[in-house]
């Protein structure tokens, strides 16, 4: 007997119209089950101009491909042709971080890749325009380069999220002609008529592109003002129905404000210019999508209570029009949010609402510049729970100048709130991430790098890794290790009172505890070190070898060898340099060289930037040997 799901469905073929000036894509894996607002915006934009476009959704079709087999052939799991084993939902936020580290996965999809690369070129469009959205990077590199190859005229043209900082965009997908950077309401329609003219356009404000002057400096374009000028994503590519999960689950992205007007976060990098729509235009937005049976909504927005009254005006004005709908959204701590304000929210449809405290001690809600006092956060907790609305928080911890006893305070804090908290949402070790003060003036909060900075800054556009940088000042370090030690003291508090913590955040800190270790996932773990790395190493053990790394994995590779004397650890972490573990010596980095001439990186999870590191420094003397290596990948 098969579990409840929403299939068999009719499941769109992959085919695109032919004579297309553009055809537009989002490839997966975007965050299911909500719909794709980012390519329902750029659809809006390609409407204002005469040309022939199309819009094609291939993560919502491969979404349900993948899933209705799953279910429909009661598979338990669904296996690559190399072993490699998928979690129950690849789509789901706890895995998609793979898709853009784990080459099986990608290859699990080819048979669609190719799929997709032949009827791009069947269909001929001047302009293939793709999303790129966080998880989606490999997958559409490989789109891309069959493209080109077969189809060297087609112009490629990115956007989205991924590419809202330009430093991090123009290294993390190179193979564009074209890159809008940021929103791309005020510059895209203008790039496409040059393009489709013949031109090639060059130093454009808010576009990169392949035709820029070589010493050009990188300008954004304007932001657009006024967000009642532009209509709302109506998603008509694809049939409404489609946009489910296999539950049957719909969330709809909402955006009424793009930006913050707090903006001074320090941990924080979407401190954009704040704008927002007419509420009245927001709640027509809801009435289209209720007509079309949606009925939850999920505010897309980084400041939702931006401005408290025209949040109160969209209230007012759902429950005028009798619209029986429910919201999810994010609230900053406000002196705004009385009994009044949250009961005019919960009669509209707000059931829950989550809180971006993040700071729950005095001084770490300092540090973070959040801006208001302690005592506000109790009372914006207390209200809106006495106002019937289920509250989650968020915490962040791990930031500069922090303390054990802000940890304590911070304890203490939610203990004294627990009765009116009814869910931990996030809880985040702060990621040292570009756009956030702390990433932008490291000095100015005692922040220091294991390594050079300038090459850390240079091989880490996007986040500084956890192992590279830590807080000193007076004397006092406080690295990784230790912020993981905190980490786990207040998850065993929130353990204790038996506050429910979100599978999503229970995962975030399993992950981030496990980097101590450089623990390889469960999955991993199941599908790597097995017999064909045992077969591979036996291969790379003829000459003396440096393992990089002295956790879990290093752990289980050393288990696996039957003679340990030609081998030598390092790490990044000095605090183990001139130690030995299972009787072999741990050096440092820089000793690599005297000891042997290759090197096998033994971590997943940094796989990446310890190959940057190791090519930057020893690349003509350095072998450099991957688990991926050893896997036969
Ligand atoms: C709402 C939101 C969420 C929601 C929903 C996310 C979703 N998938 O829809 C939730 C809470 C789930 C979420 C989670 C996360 N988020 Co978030 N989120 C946002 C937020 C606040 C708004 C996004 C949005 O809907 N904007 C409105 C739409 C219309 O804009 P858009 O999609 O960017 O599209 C515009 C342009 O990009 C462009 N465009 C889009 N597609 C295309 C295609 C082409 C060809 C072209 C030319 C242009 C183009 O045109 C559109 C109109 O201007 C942004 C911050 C921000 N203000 O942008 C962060 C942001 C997108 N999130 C971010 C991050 C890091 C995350 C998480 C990874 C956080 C975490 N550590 O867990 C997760 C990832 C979850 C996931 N798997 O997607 C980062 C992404 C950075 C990056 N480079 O990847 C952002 C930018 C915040 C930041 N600065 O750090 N997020
Ligand atoms: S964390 Fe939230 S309130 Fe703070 S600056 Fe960022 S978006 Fe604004």
């Amino acid at each position: 007997m098969l579990d409840f799901s929403i299939y068999p469905i009719d499941i769109p073929k992959i085919e695109f119209e032919k004579n297309l000036d553009f055809l537009l894509l989002e490839l997966p894996p975007r965050y299911m089950p909500m719909m794709p607002n980012g390519i329902g915006h750029v659809d809006n934009i390609l409407k204002t101009i005469d040309i022939n476009h199309q819009v094609f959704d291939a993560n919502i079709i491969l979404y349900h491909l993948y899933h209705s087999n799953r279910i429909l052939n009661n598979l338990k799991t669904v296996t690559t042709n190399s072993g490699f084993e998928f979690y129950l939902d690849p789509w789901d936020n706890t895995f998609v971080d793979e898709w853009d580290e784990n080459d099986e996965i990608i290859d699990h999809f080819q048979y669609f890749i190719d799929k997709i690369i032949l009827e791009i070129v069947k269909s001929k469009p001047k302009i293939l325009g793709i999303s790129l959205n966080g998880n989606n990077i490999k997958f559409t590199q490989r789109v891309v380069n069959g493209v080109k190859e077969l189809f060297p005229e087609c112009v490629i043209l990115v956007g989205g999220y991924s590419c809202v900082f330009y430093d991090i965009a123009i290294n993390i997908f190179k193979e564009y002609d074209y890159m809008v950077i940021g929103e791309a309401e005020e510059t895209l329609a203008n790039l496409v008529q040059k393009i489709l003219k013949n031109e090639h356009p060059k130093d454009l404000a808010g576009i990169v592109s392949k035709y820029d002057s070589k010493d050009r400096k990188f300008e954004p374009a304007p932001m657009l003002k006024d967000l009642d000028s532009i209509d709302f994503p109506r998603y008509e590519w694809i049939d409404y129905s489609l946009y489910v999960d296999y539950n049957n689950y719909r969330l709809i992205p909402i955006a009424g404000s793009r930006g913050c007007v707090w903006s001074k976060c320090t941990f924080c990098s979407e401190k954009f210019f704040w704008r927002r729509r007419n509420p009245v235009k927001i709640v027509d937005e809801f009435e289209w999508h209720n007509k079309k049976t949606g009925s939850l909504f999920h505010f897309n927005e980084s400041d939702l209570n931006g401005d408290p009254e025209s949040l109160v005006m969209l209230c007012k004005e759902v429950i005028k029009r009798g619209l029986i709908i429910r919201f999810i959204g994010q609230l900053r701590i406000h002196h705004k949010s009385d009994r009044a304000f949250f009961d005019i929210l919960k009669s509209a449809g707000f059931n829950s609402l989550r809180f971006g405290v993040d700071g729950w001690s005095k001084n770490t809600n300092r540090i973070q510049k959040k801006g208001y006092p302690m005592s506000l956060i109790d009372s914006n907790l207390k209200t809106c729970h006495e106002a019937g609305i289920n509250v989650s928080v968020n915490i962040v911890i791990g930031i500069p100048g922090e303390t054990e006893e802000d940890i304590t305070e911070s304890i203490q804090r939610i203990v004294k709130n627990k009765d009116y908290i009814k869910k931990v949402e996030g809880i985040n070790i702060l990621m040292l991430g570009y756009g956030s003060d702390f990433y932008t003036y490291p000095d100015k909060y005692n922040i220091k790098f294991r390594g050079d900075k300038e090459t850390i800054f240079k091989n880490y556009p996007r986040f500084i890794p956890a192992h590279l940088w830590y807080w000193e000042k007076d004397g006092i370090i406080v690295d990784h290790e230790d912020r993981i030690n905190r980490l786990k003291r207040l998850s065993n508090a929130l353990d204790e009172i038996g506050l429910y913590v979100s599978p999503y955040a229970e995962q975030r800190v399993k992950l981030r505890m496990s980097e101590s270790e450089e623990v390889l996932s469960p999955m991993e773990i199941k599908n790597s070190i097995k017999n064909k790395i045992q077969k591979n190493l036996s291969k790379i053990l003829q000459d003396k070898l440096v393992i990089y790394g002295t956790g879990e994995i290093s752990h289980k590779l050393i288990n696996l060898m039957d003679d340990t004397s030609n081998i030598i650890f390092t790490d990044s972490n000095s605090k183990y340099w001139d130690k030995t573990l299972f009787g072999i010596l741990i050096v440092s980095n820089k000793d690599i060289l005297k000891y042997a001439h290759q090197v096998l990186i033994a971590s997943q999870r940094y796989e990446t930037e310890i190959k940057n590191f190791l090519i930057e420094n020893y690349n003509k003397d350095l072998k450099i040997i991957t688990l991926g290596d050893l896997n036969g990948r």
